[in-house]
């Protein structure tokens, strides 16, 4: 049996035992949300239409700088990351995209690799550049990025970043791809090492060349992060600089929030209103954290901000903020220990539950909170949708699209994993 005929039999299994469960715990739900005056059949229409990217990267295991583990049945190549991404579409219905990162997925045949996305179901979301993993280049150190890309003194690193970006471009385009996303790794280790205005400086010129070669309909994301390669300064270092990277290059020109590039205790939904204020909130990459850029499991541990998160941006969306621009979902994890496939399902769910629970909140009430200064009130509208379970509404959305009831056991029950495991053995793809 082929991996897609033992996915379509598992999910059907699933749905023919599994129905009169769910459809009582969906009638529960609905008839709790019916008393708050929210009616489901609008959040599972909107729920059945986000789409959350999954990134080519995290289809792998990941790892530390301390090592890393290989899984049996990793994926190889780029086909295959598009089969398990096609895979992970088939269980969820919510994740027809793929986010792609070069030269990790460099391809010599865009147009093969267009064809194999079409007729795998997969488009070709957000494509990310990368110009921190080069190496030394012994014969010619100036175009090294051992000292900054974008931002490097030396023309000619800059110059080479340059080009590597419209490129990636350039391929994204024939791809499909509407978006390039830009994380720089451009910093410094040691106080008076560069000028931060310099840099800062150098940064915007650059991408401004990158910028002026984007096609009709693109947009250009810029990414920031505290720390991390660089442990002293990130040129790309908060929401502000990007903020002003983005303004200096133009409208096409937002800001892609990171959960995991902040640090300890940011206010990152805050963060979010900043940016859906300036009409600026280009996407997310969705992860979780405890320390640092942990690359955890989205949910796994701060659902309460994950929510207040989606909570913004449903009341973005309500105020017809997200019109010219709806900000890019995706998921940008890193998984030690998981099955890779396991841990995006588990991000897609917990995303999806987020996003709902924040259409439950009772808007009228939080308004009325908010008016009479009452912050008690405030809280209960808040925490009365977060503590809804609205796991039937997610299932609900997915059983109509002709998905899994329970994406993760589906998966399970199939065998896909020891299917492709057999075919692929034990090799790493490239990537993280
Ligand atoms: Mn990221």
């Amino acid at each position: 049996m082929s991996e897609t005929a033992r996915l379509s039999d598992a999910i059907e299994r699933q749905r023919r035992d599994e129905a009169a469960a769910h459809d009582a715990d969906f009638a529960h739900v609905a008839t709790k949300l019916a008393r708050r005056g929210v009616d489901p059949e609008t959040i599972v229409a909107r729920l059945s239409k986000l789409r959350i990217a999954v990134p080519s990267w995290a289809l792998g295991a990941g790892g530390t700088r301390f090592g890393r583990f290989t899984q049996a049945g990793e994926p190889r190549d780029i086909n295959e990351k598009i089969a398990d991404v096609a895979a992970i579409e088939k269980l969820t219905r919510a994740n027809g995209e793929i986010s792609l990162h070069i030269p990790w997925d460099r391809t010599d045949d865009p147009k093969g690799l267009r064809a194999y996305l079409a007729e795998s179901g997969i488009v070709c979301g957000p494509i990310n550049s990368n110009t921190f993993q080069d190496g030394e280049r012994p014969n010619d150190p100036r175009a090294s990025y051992r000292f900054g890309s974008v931002s490097n003194v030396w023309d000619e690193a800059r110059a080479r970043a340059v080009d590597h970006m419209v490129g990636v471009v350039a391929l994204g385009n024939a791809l499909g791809s509407q978006a390039l996303t830009v994380w720089l790794s451009d910093g410094t280790n040691h106080p008076g090492q560069h000028s931060f205005r310099g840099a800062l400086d150098r940064t915007i010129d650059s991408l401004a060349k990158v910028y002026a070669t984007l096609p009709d309909g693109w947009s250009l994301y810029t990414e920031h992060k505290p720390f991390e390669p660089a442990f002293y300064s990130s040129v790309n270092f908060d929401w502000g600089a990007s903020l002003l990277i983005a303004r200096s290059l133009g409208p096409r020109a937002r800001c892609l929030v990171d959960l995991g590039h902040h640090l300890p205790n940011a206010n990152i939904e805050q963060i979010v209103a900043m940016l859906v204020h300036e009409g600026r909130l280009g996407g997310f990459h969705f992860n979780d954290s405890k320390y640092g850029d942990d690359d955890l499991t989205t949910g796994s541990i701060q659902p309460y901000q994950l929510f207040l998160i989606c909570r913004e941006l449903v009341d973005a969306e309500r105020d017809g903020a997200f019109a010219a621009h709806a900000p890019d979902l995706m998921i940008d994890a890193s998984h030690n220990f998981k099955d890779p496939i396991e841990d995006v399902l588990q991000s897609t769910e917990a995303i999806l539950i987020a996003y709902a629970q924040a259409m439950t909140v009772d808007a009228a009430k939080l308004d009325t909170a908010r008016a009479e200064n009452d912050p008690a009130g405030a809280q209960e509208a808040l925490q009365d949708a977060f503590r809804t379970d609205v796991r039937a509404l997610v299932r609900e959305a997915r059983r109509r699209k002709g998905g899994a009831l329970d994406p993760i056991s589906a998966f399970r029950l199939s065998g896909y994993r020891q299917a492709v495991a057999h075919k692929r053995g034990f090799q790493q793809a490239t990537g993280l």
